[in-house]
C-alpha cells in the first residue's frame, strides 16, 4: 500500500513540475483514512497522496483539468473545486445530491473542468462533514498574461514592480483550520445525541501544523472579555477556551450536555506538533501567500508580526491593494497578500499569527516567518494582534471589507429578474439552521443527484433560476447578536451589493434601497465566491444582499461554509438555468440500473421514508453506505409494479431500520457511558464487527423483501442481476483503478439513464403520468401560470412594480401545484387533491423528522 502510494505521489509531483507546459493537467489524488499525528492528536485522518493538506493544485488560467479521485477509504466521498466556475461542466462540481453519486470505497472519478479563472482556489471534500477531517488542499490559477496586475498602484518603481510579480509568481497557500480530537461523524453524532452544537475546535492549524495548548484556567479567564462573562454569569469557558453548553448561548433549544463526549467542549489534552515554517529570503524583496480557510468553527484573524500585508486579491480576484496589518479570513474565502521583506534589528524569527474572533471559543495557533540570515534572535518579535484577534495598538489596521475596491471595477445590472430572500434561523435544535424555508437534510447527499433528475430535492430544499437573468439572494439572519455566517454560491462569483443590521423587512433591493439607500454600494461592489453575513454586535438580527448573473446552467449548492452550519442544514440547492442544462457526457452518465434504482430511491423519499428516517440512522450509516445495489428485473416491472415494488421494499427497510435503530440507540448509550467513543484499537475493531453483523442483517433482510415483493421471476434473473451488480462495497478494489485514464470507470458508466427509461416505458403500462423530466416542461409551465396569475396578482395588489409581482408570482409557483417539480413525488394516478394532500403530509412528516 504504502509502496503504490509513493508511486503514485511521483506521478503528481511529475506532473506538478511539469505544469506549465501542460495544456490537459492530469492530477491524481489518493484518498486514505489513516492514523495520523495532527497537532499531537493521534486519531485517524483523511490523506491526501499521504499529505494533510493535499498537495497544490498549480495550473495556468486557459488549462484543461482531469482530476482523478481514487477513494481508498472505507466510506463514499466527493471532492468539490471551491470557487471553480464549473462552466458547462456541472458534472465536476462535486457536490453529493447534486452533481454526482459519491464515490463509493474502492472507486474513483474523474473531475474534467477548465481552469476559466485565475487566482487562488481550494479543493475540498463536500460529503457529510469530511471537510474537518482534513481533506482540503489549495488551488492556483496562474492569471493569463493578458489581464492586468494592480501592483502599479502601490508603487511606480520598475524594479519593485518587478519583484511583487516574481513573488506572485511563486506565491504558496497558508491554509488555515481547526482541528479535532473527535471526527467528524463522531461530532455529528454527538451533536444529534445531545443537541449541543460544535462550536469548538482542539487546535488551530496552519498548513496542517500546530498545537493543542491547554492554557491554565487563570489565562483563559484573563483572556475572556466582558460581553464573555456577562453571558457566563457564574460560569468560566472550559478548559479548551470553549464556551460552556448553558442556556445563555444555546439559548432554550432543547438540549442534553452530559451526553457530550470529551473533548467536545471540554476536556483539554495537550498536544504538541511540529510549527510551520516560512523561510525568507530578504534580497527577493516581496513574498505572497494566498491565506485561506477551512475551518469548521472559527473566525480566524491572520497577521505577522512586524510586516504589514499588501492584500492584493480576495477569492481570486484582483482588488485594489490595500496595506494592513491583519486580515479577517471568514471559512471559505482567500485573501491573497504581499509581504515586503524587511529584517528589522535583532530579530530573524517573526510570529505569524492566527486566532480565533468569536464569543464561542478563546484558541489560537501560530507559524514563523524565518529569514535566512547569520543575525541570531535577541528579542521576541512584536504582534499585532491579541490571543483572541483583537489589535494591539490603536494605529493597526485591520483590512475593513468595506472599502474594498475590485481591480477592475464591474457593476451588475441595475434591475433583476428574480429576488430569494432566505431566512437564517435555528431549526428545532440549536445545531440545525434553516436557509430558507428549510433545512437541507444531510440525507439530499444520497438521493439520485439532481443533475439527472431535477426534482430529487423538492421544495424548500431548492429554488430555480432561469438562464440569462439577474438574481438577488438576500440572507436575512434572525436573532440577537448573529453570528457571521461565511456564505458560499458554487459555480459562479457574485457582486456584494448590500448589508445592515436588523431585519430585512422590504420585498425587494429596489425598495430596500428606497429607504436606506447607504447600505448598498453600486459604484464599486465586491466580486466574491462566499461573503459573511454581518456581524454587528447586539443587533437583532443582520441582513446581506448578492446579486448574479445566471449563465451557468445545472444545480449548484450556496450554504454555510461554517461545517458545522452546513452539516446543521444551513444549504439550498440553486436549480441555476433550469430548462437549459446541458446534456451530460455519457461518461458521466450513471448506469441504467443504478439510475432506475435511484429512482426507486427517490420515490421512497416522496413516499414512505419518513417512517423509518431519521439522523441518527443516517449518521449509523454514515462510514459505509448501505446503498442498495441490486439491479434485479428491473426491465421486467411494469411501472405500477414498480411504485409498489419500491414501497414495499421501503416499508420492510422502515420496519427493520426502527428495530436496528432501537438496538443502535442502546449500543450506544452504552458506548457514550463508556465514555471516549473508539479510543482504543480494541474498541475500533469491536465496533467494526458489530457494524459489519448489522450490515449484513440489514442486506439479508432488504434481500428478503425484495424477493418477497417481486412479483414475477423470470429464468434470466440471474444473469441479468450479476451483469449489472456494481462492486463490493467497503473493499478495497484494486482492479478498477487501473493507471491509464479511462472514462469508464466504477464510479462512471457509459449506459445512458435515457435508454434505460425508454426501454422500461415501452415495456410499462402507462407511463405518461410520470413526469422524470419536469425541468423540460417547467418554462412552458411557468409561462403559463404566469400569464393567469400576473394580471390577478396585479389586481389583489395594486402597488407593486412589475419586478415585485413577478417575484410574488415566481415564489407561488415555486410552491404551486403546476410546477412541475411538484408533481413528481406522488403515484403516478394521484389527483389533483392527492397531491396537495400527499405534498401537505409529506412535509408534515419532514418537519416531524427534522424536529428534534
Ligand atoms: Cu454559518
Amino acid at each position: 500500500m504504502s509502496t503504490l502510494h509513493r508511486s503514485l505521489s511521483l506521478l503528481v509531483i511529475l506532473c506538478l513540475v511539469h505544469w506549465v507546459s501542460c495544456k490537459t493537467v492530469r492530477f491524481e489524488l489518493n484518498l486514505t483514512w489513516e492514523d495520523r499525528n495532527v497537532a499531537g492528536i493521534v486519531r485517524k485522518a483523511i490523506l491526501s497522496n499521504g499529505q494533510l493538506p493535499g498537495p497544490t493544485l498549480r495550473i495556468k488560467q486557459g488549462d484543461e483539468v482531469e482530476f482523478r479521485v481514487r477513494n481508498f477509504m472505507p466510506f463514499s466521498t466527493t471532492v468539490h473545486f471551491h470557487g471553480i466556475q464549473q462552466l458547462g461542466t456541472p458534472w465536476s462540481d462535486g457536490t453529493p445530491g447534486l452533481s454526482q453519486e459519491p464515490i463509493e470505497p474502492g472507486n474513483q472519478f474523474i473531475y474534467k473542468w477548465t481552469a476559466n479563472e485565475y487566482g487562488s482556489y481550494i479543493y475540498h471534500s463536500h460529503a457529510r462533514g469530511q471537510l474537518i477531517d482534513g481533506l482540503y488542499g489549495a488551488i492556483y490559477i496562474q492569471p493569463k498574461n493578458s489581464v492586468e496586475k494592480p501592483f502599479r498602484l502601490i508603487t511606480q518603481d520598475a524594479t519593485e514592480i518587478a519583484a511583487m510579480i516574481r513573488a506572485e509568481s511563486e506565491t504558496e497557500p497558508l491554509m488555515l483550520s481547526d482541528w479535532r480530537v473527535l471526527d467528524s461523524e463522531a461530532i455529528w453524532q454527538a451533536e444529534v445525541a445531545s443537541g449541543v452544537e460544535n462550536i469548538c475546535s482542539n487546535a488551530i492549524l496552519i498548513n496542517g501544523k500546530g498545537s493543542a495548548w491547554c492554557l491554565p484556567q487563570e489565562r483563559i479567564n484573563d483572556l475572556t472579555t466582558v460581553d464573555q462573562r456577562v453571558l457566563l454569569g457564574n460560569s468560566t469557558m472550559t478548559d479548551i477556551g470553549c464556551f460552556p453548553p448553558i442556556d445563555s448561548f444555546f439559548g432554550s433549544w432543547p438540549r442534553d450536555p452530559s451526553l457530550l463526549p470529551r473533548s467536545f467542549s471540554s476536556g483539554c489534552t495537550p498536544g504538541y506538533g511540529p510549527e510551520e515554517i516560512v523561510r525568507v529570503d530578504s534580497r527577493t524583496r516581496y513574498i505572497s501567500r494566498d491565506v485561506m480557510s477551512m475551518a469548521g468553527t472559527a473566525s480566524l484573524v491572520f497577521s505577522i508580526d512586524e510586516h504589514p500585508l499588501y492584500v492584493y486579491a480576495i477569492d481570486g480576484r484582483y482588488i485594489e491593494p490595500v496595506l494592513v496589518d491583519a486580515v479577517r479570513v471568514p471559512a471559505g474565502t482567500r485573501y491573497s497578500v504581499l509581504i515586503e521583506l524587511k529584517q528589522i534589528r535583532a530579530a530573524r524569527d517573526y510570529t505569524i499569527r492566527v486566532a480565533h474572533n468569536g464569543a464561542n471559543q478563546i484558541i489560537n495557533g501560530t507559524a514563523t516567518m524565518s529569514y535566512i540570515s547569520r543575525q541570531s534572535q535577541q528579542r521576541p518579535s512584536l504582534p499585532h494582534i491579541t490571543e483572541t484577534g483583537n489589535l494591539i495598538n490603536p494605529q493597526s489596521i485591520f483590512l475593513n471589507e468595506s472599502l474594498v475596491v475590485p481591480f477592475p471595477v464591474e457593476l451588475p445590472a441595475p434591475t433583476v429578474d428574480q429576488t430569494i430572500v432566505l431566512n437564517i434561523n435555528h431549526y428545532h435544535a440549536y445545531y440545525r439552521w434553516t436557509l430558507g424555508e428549510g433545512s437541507f437534510p444531510l440525507e439530499l447527499e444520497d438521493v439520485h443527484p439532481a443533475l439527472f433528475n431535477a426534482s430529487a430535492i423538492p421544495y424548500p430544499y431548492s429554488v430555480s433560476t432561469m438562464n440569462n437573468t439577474w438574481v438577488d439572494i438576500v440572507f436575512n439572519v434572525s436573532g440577537e447578536t448573529p453570528p457571521p455566517h461565511p456564505m458560499h454560491k458554487h459555480s459562479n462569483k457574485y457582486f456584494v451589493i448590500g448589508e445592515g443590521g436588523g431585519p430585512f423587512t422590504w420585498s425587494s433591493v429596489a425598495e430596500a434601497m428606497e429607504e436606506v439607500p447607504d447600505y448598498f454600494n453600486f459604484v464599486n461592489p465586491q466580486i466574491r465566491d462566499t461573503y459573511t453575513t454581518p456581524f454587528i454586535p447586539r443587533s437583532t438580527g443582520t441582513w446581506l444582499a448578492i446579486r448574479y448573473h445566471v449563465v451557468n446552467p445545472g444545480p449548484f449548492l450556496l450554504h454555510c461554509h461554517l461545517q458545522m452550519h452546513q452539516s446543521g442544514g444551513m444549504a439550498l440547492a440553486i436549480m441555476d438555468g433550469i430548462g437549459d442544462w446541458p446534456l451530460v457526457p455519457q461518461e458521466y452518465q450513471l448506469s441504467a440500473a443504478r439510475a432506475l434504482e435511484s429512482e426507486q430511491k427517490d420515490i421512497k423519499m416522496g413516499g414512505k421514508k419518513a417512517a423509518g428516517e431519521n439522523s441518527k440512522k443516517a449518521a449509523g450509516n454514515a462510514r459505509v453506505r448501505t446503498t442498495s445495489t441490486s439491479a434485479t428485473n428491473i426491465y421486467h416491472r411494469s411501472e405500477a409494479e414498480l411504485i409498489i415494488w419500491g414501497q414495499q421494499k421501503a416499508e420492510a427497510a422502515a420496519n427493520k431500520k426502527a428495530a436496528e435503530d432501537q438496538k443502535r440507540a442502546a449500543e450506544e448509550d452504552k458506548q457514550w457511558a463508556k465514555g471516549a467513543k473508539g479510543s482504543s484499537k480494541k474498541e475500533d475493531a469491536e465496533a467494526k464487527k458489530a457494524e459489519a453483523a448489522r450490515k449484513k442483517a440489514e442486506r439479508d433482510a432488504m434481500l428478503a423483501a425484495e424477493e418477497s415483493s417481486q412479483p414475477s421471476k423470470p429464468k434470466n434473473n440471474k444473469s441479468a442481476a450479476k451483469k449489472n451488480a456494481a462492486p463490493s462495497r467497503g473493499t478495497l478494489n484494486l482492479d478498477q483503478l487501473d493507471d491509464t485514464p479511462s472514462s469508464k470507470t466504477g464510479a462512471l458508466n457509459a449506459s445512458g439513464i435515457d435508454n434505460a427509461l425508454d426501454a422500461l416505458s415501452l415495456t410499462g403500462k402507462d407511463s405518461s403520468k410520470i413526469d422524470r423530466h419536469p425541468e423540460r416542461r417547467y418554462k412552458a409551465a411557468y409561462a403559463a401560470f404566469e400569464a393567469r396569475r400576473l394580471p390577478e396578482i396585479e389586481a389583489e395588489n395594486p402597488g407593486l412594480r412589475r419586478n415585485q409581482r413577478v417575484d410574488l408570482c415566481k415564489k407561488e409557483f415555486d410552491k404551486s401545484d403546476e410546477n412541475p417539480f411538484n408533481q413528481v413525488h406522488v403515484a403516478f394516478d394521484a389527483t389533483r387533491d392527492e397531491v396537495a394532500a400527499a405534498r401537505e403530509a409529506e412535509r408534515k412528516k419532514t418537519e416531524a423528522r427534522l424536529a428534534r
